[in-house]
């Protein structure tokens, strides 16, 4: 048995974020079944269904870890803490709703990323910082309820102002002071953030509680120059046994992308968990 599942993250074709697989669904999954992927983690714009959605993973024996949120952002300007009370309301309420679909999809934890929003006028840091704890906490609570997890992610400076490092997002989840709240750390933010990489990931142990794997450069790890047998090796040490979800710039299509991660991690796992 390898010690970490594998996915990776899909999105529908007219995302307008560039690190992830957009296909139609259909070509995507069986494409990461063939190649021996566990599961996919679904980016999610307006909820669907959960019955056709499920029964596409299940005709390919995929599982979903997590579902991503970001796409609310970019697409609907919905963030946490907006300066607009609607929005805030609507990014709470968008949430909550994936948080739904998760739980129809077997338990698919939330994540929260681009959706906390970015320092604009109208609201200074501090205001920004008491909304996206007080929202998150609505969110962490709601979930929880629910049965699924919701999983903060720190994003590297230049996507925003708001816990940019694991130390931010450790800060956070003891401001929020939820159970149901976790860490989504992802190599390429952390790789532009962290001192060390493997450090950051022992200082935050079992408040893990998911994980996006990409190459330095954003491509499929591999492509880059991290380091994924010492990363995945702190990550086992610090207790985490979850997915390990590819969120890359699909370069040079999917199935040699998809192929080079499960390759390189793979190759990284072994000698992990004996
Ligand atoms: C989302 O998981 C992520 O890592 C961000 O870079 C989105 O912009
Ligand atoms: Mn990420």
């Amino acid at each position: 048995m390898r010690p970490f599942k594998l996915s990776m993250v899909v999105a529908p074709p007219q995302a307008k974020f560039e690190a992830v697989v957009r296909e139609s669904l259909e070509k995507a999954l069986r494409t990461l079944s063939e190649i021996g992927f566990d599961g996919a983690e679904i980016s999610i714009l307006d909820p669907p269904e959960p019955g056709p959605l499920k029964s596409l993973l299940d005709e390919y024996g995929l599982e979903v870890p997590a579902l991503s949120t970001g796409l609310n952002y970019i697409h609907y300007g919905l963030s946490l803490t907006s300066p607009d009370p609607e929005k805030r309301e609507k990014a709470v309420e968008r949430l909550i709703e994936i948080g739904r679909l998760g739980a129809a999809l077997g338990g698919a934890g939330v994540i929260i990323g681009l959706m906390r929003g970015r320092l604009v006028a109208g609201v200074d840091r501090e205001k920004a910082y008491s909304l996206l704890v007080d929202n998150t906490r609505r969110v962490a609570e709601a979930c929880e309820k629910i049965g699924v997890k919701v999983f903060f992610e720190p994003l590297n400076r230049y996507e925003t102002q708001l816990v940019n490092t694991v130390a931010e997002g450790l800060r956070l989840l003891e401001d929020v002071g939820s159970d149901n709240l976790y860490l989504l750390l992802d190599t390429f933010h952390m790789n532009i953030e962290e001192p060390v990489i493997e450090d950051s990931i022992r200082m935050a142990g079992e408040r893990i509680g998911h994980f996006h794997v990409a190459d330095s450069n954003r491509l499929a790890p591999g492509m880059g120059h991290l380091d994924f047998a010492s990363i995945l090796h702190a990550l086992w040490d610090a207790g985490y046994r979850g997915y390990l979800s590819a969120e890359i710039i699909v370069k040079p299509d999917l199935e040699a992308a998809a192929m080079t991660t499960y390759r390189t991690l793979k190759t990284a796992m072994s000698g992990i968990g004996g």
